[in-house]
């Protein structure tokens, strides 16, 4: 199946398509905001998914990610390389180009890398690399392979982005905190929001975070943690309300090492596309002061990814 949107842009889907419409938010971002967790899917034509891929998403291409950026009141995106694409970035440096200095990307690389394609993703505006764990995303690496990449990145002051399930955490934490560089965590390390903040899941993340200065997390993508959804929840009146306890507990205790995005796209859903108005509309809820919104969308990305700003 196949629809023209609002855009004249023709959408074919193997999953849900993103939300058409997105409200205006209620909440006004802080001037400068960045949308630190995005991505960019083909158009497939032009840019190819990858043969390895494990979902086949729809095309969802820079123009949309702008014109998005641009509705909801944002300054800036970090351009994520998602699993679709595998190690072929071009979607990404594409965007990033075309962005004219308002996008960042996180790239995967292969070990094989050469050092001259490592340079031409950086003056495209790439200054990260990300590690996927989870299973129904990709095969496994061998952890070697990938300190290879670590440590070759680390050099040109990128840092490592990783995506995990929280039950590997136990497992993987080792390998994280001997990686060389900074370490940012996608999507809280995705706790399972049923359990409470203060059990052993969550306590394990915020350890981690604790005993470790050098990581970073993503408080992003309730709707793929949240169980109850964007409607209100107990009393809360916040959307994805089930999961606003784990998200401000840790803007709260580690004000200066937090990120947000949409995750735009928002590939691999299957049930419910969140509408990124509602997106934003969530952050006054895990960041309640202007000082912890201003730390979260401003002044922490832009540290991150354009510190030559700073
Ligand atoms: C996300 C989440 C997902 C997908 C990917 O790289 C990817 O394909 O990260 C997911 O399916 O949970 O951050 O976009």
């Amino acid at each position: 199946m196949s629809r023209p949107t609002t855009g004249g842009f023709v959408k074919t889907a193997g999953w849900l398509d993103w939300f058409d419409g997105p409200s205006k938010p209620r909440f006004r971002l802080p001037p400068g905001s960045v949308d630190a967790h995005c991505h960019v899917f083909g158009p497939g034509a032009e840019f190819p998914y990858a043969p390895e891929r494990k979902y086949t998403p729809c095309d969802a291409g820079k123009a949309q990610l702008f014109a998005l950026r641009d509705h909801l009141g944002l300054a800036r995106n970090v351009i994520v390389q998602a699993t679709c694409h595998g190690a072929d970035n071009r979607a990404l440096v594409d965007a990033c180009r075309a962005a004219g200095g308002r996008a960042r990307g996180v790239a995967t690389v292969r070990r094989s890398v050469g050092d001259a394609e490592l340079q031409d993703l950086h003056a495209a505006g790439v200054r990260g690399v990300r590690f996927n764990f989870v299973r129904r995303l990709v095969d496994f690496t061998p952890r070697e392979e990938l300190m290879a990449i670590a440590s070759r990145v680390a050099a040109l002051g990128w840092h490592v982005v990783v995506y995990f399930e929280a039950v590997d955490l136990p497992e993987l934490q080792d390998f994280f905190t001997a990686l060389p560089t900074t370490v940012v965590v996608d999507h809280m390390g995705r706790p399972d929001v049923g359990q409470s903040p203060d059990g052993p899941g969550f306590a394990l993340f915020l350890r981690f975070m604790r005993e470790h200065p050098n990581v970073w997390c993503k408080v992003s993508c309730p709707e793929r943690l949240s169980l109850a959804g964007p409607d209100a929840v107990h009393g809360e009146q916040a959307p994805y309300g089930d999961v606003v306890p784990f998200a401000r507990r840790v803007v709260e205790e580690f004000p200066d090492r937090v990120l947000w995005g949409t995750d735009w796209p928002h590939p691999n859903l299957k049930d419910h596309m969140p509408d990124d108005g509602l997106l934003v509309d969530f952050v006054p809820y895990i960041a309640p002061t202007e000082a912890l919104q201003r730390k979260l969308l401003v002044d922490n990305p832009m540290r991150l990814y354009w510190p030559e700003e700073g």
